[in-house]
């Protein structure tokens, strides 16, 4: 094992410039990293190994003067790398052993093992990687999360740096995260462009011609282009980017498949391992021994190790005093929304060791109400303008959450859950705890119509494992619902419409949700009691089960009317015991194929009961009009709820 004791002196850029022995030093250990690569990609017979190997210089140096070490990798003070191409898992791996962040003896013989750690892309199960990728394009967003967090804490020693494909350049999303960096003049981050000409179909200036340099350059980026394989200049490209007061990208020019003879700048090994004669040929052409990878190879077997268990985010919030208002304050669900946001943050700008909440927004803070924010104590510092951008404010929103802040991105649906699916759910796989708050779902929209009908927001962020959802019934209970949301853990969904809707009152005319009344995520609130029949209704839609009640009453049928708030959290014994043995109907202002109504259908069918059902919802794409009109002739009003009540009586 070469001693890493030589290198020392970089760490951090102490050092003004590579002596010939340090970066002899580097040389060695990135050779054993490539035959490491060969290795655990020949082990596997998969990964990406032509790209670990262009790139292997690349993250070797990034180790030796990153302050990223085994021993802070829990200390949200250190820098933090994302590796974009997360493809380049094996480079990623190899290196991150070589430094000491997990056991060569580990990663090489269980490389893409099922159950390891050392997943096909990289994940946050192993030290040192700070952000799981797979999904090309949003690596520099992740890093801009980081970045701003960084500056939110006053964290000013602590660097970011974001390693990337050449082939991922085209992508969309990184134009706005470039865009973000500079707008906010993220000066400590550094991306590094593995430029080595290659992708998956072949050159990546026939692929799709971009023109990187420019297009960073015509970001506001400081750009500069370097020998990827060169320690020296590579060094001093990015202690130069360290230093500057610009965000800085590096173009490290290299060799696809460098240091195995018949890789070398050809595309065929992209995402193919080598094997028989050839991988034997690898092996030797890197200085390592046949035995040596027949003695890995037999350990892959063996007992799987065990993963990197990240930090948890610990929030510290006084969640403050809930608001109740009454009908006459004729507020909506979303000014609820931004006013408690904003309850809090004030609440808690001046505490000491409170997290810091910040807001992301993508040009409709009026309308989401985060202009309410943005003029607190906190919110004049922590109110991030994001331009039109959603993709890169979901991701970087993400990041954000796992770096000590509190980030609450706030939108309108189709944007907040559609526009960025893929983006929260890479938030989801990656632990973070996002505050999503979306606004104007459903038809309550109004007179935007389809496209901005945003009809499932429950159903969406029902594909992720870890998202949990609130579509809150009226002010109160959004109120409420916000404040529990800051400090919850993990990634949380908050669903709410345009309109102004009916205080939902209990049957002794107080609102129900105000007062003592405290959130529970996964409660079912029983707003009435009813003998021959039960109205399931969720958000807004509760009103109208409660005015359906009551005119039912008035024809001698008792109706009980019950709302969930918390959708994904359904307590199925609960729920069974309160419908079973009479008709159901069940409300909502969204897809009925795959909300409450389909929710609520596989409860019942899995609990074995036998229920009446009728689910009334969107079952095709609105109308753009007023609101109560686009419903009725959905069907899903007042009228429309009694009605099913009663033809199922
Ligand atoms: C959004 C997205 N689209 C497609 C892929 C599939 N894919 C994996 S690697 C790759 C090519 C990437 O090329 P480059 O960034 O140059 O990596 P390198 O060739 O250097 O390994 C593609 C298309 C992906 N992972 N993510």
């Amino acid at each position: 094992m070469t001693s890493l004791i030589p290198l020392s002196n970089l760490r951090h850029f102490a050092a003004n410039d590579l002596t010939d022995e340090q970066a002899g030093v580097l040389r060695d250990v990135a050779k054993q990293c490539r035959l490491d690569a060969v290795l655990m990609t020949g082990i596997a017979q998969s990964g990406h190994v032509a790209g670990a190997l262009s790139g292997m210089d690349i993250f070797n140096l990034l180790l030796a003067v990153a302050n990223t070490t085994p021993e802070n990798c829990r200390d949200l003070s250190r820098d933090k790398i994302v590796v974009s191409h997360g493809h380049a898992s094996a480079a990623a791996y190899a290196t991150l052993a070589a430094w000491g962040f997990t056991r060569r003896d580990d990663v090489v013989p269980n490389f893409r093992r099922a159950g390891s750690p050392y997943q096909g892309h990289v994940e946050r199960t192993l030290k040192g990687i700070d952000w799981g990728t797979g999904n090309l394009g949003q690596g520099l967003s992740a890093g801009v999360g980081f970045a701003i967090a960084d500056r939110v804490c006053g964290r000013e020693d602590a660097r970011v740096f974001v390693v990337m494909g050449d082939g991922e350049q085209p992508k969309g999303q990184l134009a706005e995260a470039r865009r973000t960096a500079s707008r906010f003049k993220l000066s400590r981050v550094t991306a590094l462009i593995d430029v080595n000409h290659i992708q998956i179909s072949g050159r990546t200036e026939d692929v799709m011609p971009t023109n990187i340099k420019e297009l960073w350059e015509a970001d506001g980026w400081s750009v500069s282009v370097c020998d990827g394989h060169d320690y020296r200049a590579l060094y001093i490209a990015m202690k130069k980017a360290a230093e500057s007061d610009a965000p800085t990208v590096i173009l490290c020019e290299t060799v696809m498949g460098k240091g195995v003879s018949f890789m070398e700048g050809i595309p065929d090994y992209h995402g193919k391992p080598a094997s028989g004669d050839l991988l034997a040929q690898a092996i030797r052409e890197l200085g390592g021994e046949q035995a040596e990878y027949e003695l890995m190879k037999s350990l892959r077997s063996g007992a799987l190790p065990k993963g990197f268990a990240p930090e948890k985010i610990e929030i510290s919030l006084d969640l403050g005093t809930p608001k109740t208002y009454t009908q006459a304050d004729k507020k909506d669900a979303r000014g609820a929304f931004g006013a408690a946001l904003a309850d809090v943050a004030d609440k808690n700008a001046h505490l000491p060791g409170r997290t810091p909440i910040i807001a992301f927004d993508c040009d409709l803070a009026g309308s989401v109400k985060l202009d309410i924010f943005a003029e607190t104590a906190q919110g004049r510092g922590n109110f991030f303008q994001m331009g039109i951008q959603e993709h890169n404010t979901a991701t970087a929103a993400g990041a954000a959450s796992i770096a000590g802040v509190v980030p609450v991105w706030a939108d309108f649906g189709v944007f907040g859950a559609d526009e960025a699916y893929n983006q929260q759910r890479l938030n989801d796989i990656n632990h973070a705890a996002v505050k999503t708050a979306v606004t104007h779902v459903g038809l309550d929209v109004g007179e935007d119509g389809v496209t901005h009908q945003c009809i499932d927001y429950v159903s969406l962020p029902n594909n992720f494992f870890g998202y949990k959802a609130v579509v809150p019934a009226d002010p109160n209970q959004t109120d409420r619902a916000t404040r529990w949301m800051l400090a919850e853990e993990g990634c949380v969904l908050l669903a709410m419409g345009r309109g102004v809707h009916p205080i939902i009152l209990g049957a002794d005319g107080k609102p129900f949700f105000g007062g003592e009344y405290k959130f529970k995520y996964g409660e079912i609130d029983k707003l009435r009691e009813g003998s021959d029949a039960t109205i399931l209704s969720m958000g807004c839609v509760a009103a109208s089960a409660i005015s359906a009640a009551e005119a039912l009453s008035k024809k001698g049928i008792s109706a009980r009317v019950l709302h969930v708030s918390s959708p994904l959290a359904i307590d199925r014994e609960e729920l069974i015991g309160l419908i079973k043995g009479r008709p159901l109907v069940t409300c909502e202002d969204h897809n009925v194929n795959t909300g409450l109504g389909a929710i609520t259908a596989l409860h019942i069918a899995q609990s074995g009961i036998a229920v009446k059902m009728k689910n009334l919802g969107v079952w095709r794409y609105g109308d753009s009009g007023k609101s109560v009109d686009v419903v009725a002739a959905m069907g899903f009003a007042a009228e429309d709820i009694a009605a099913a009540v009663e033809s199922m009586l």
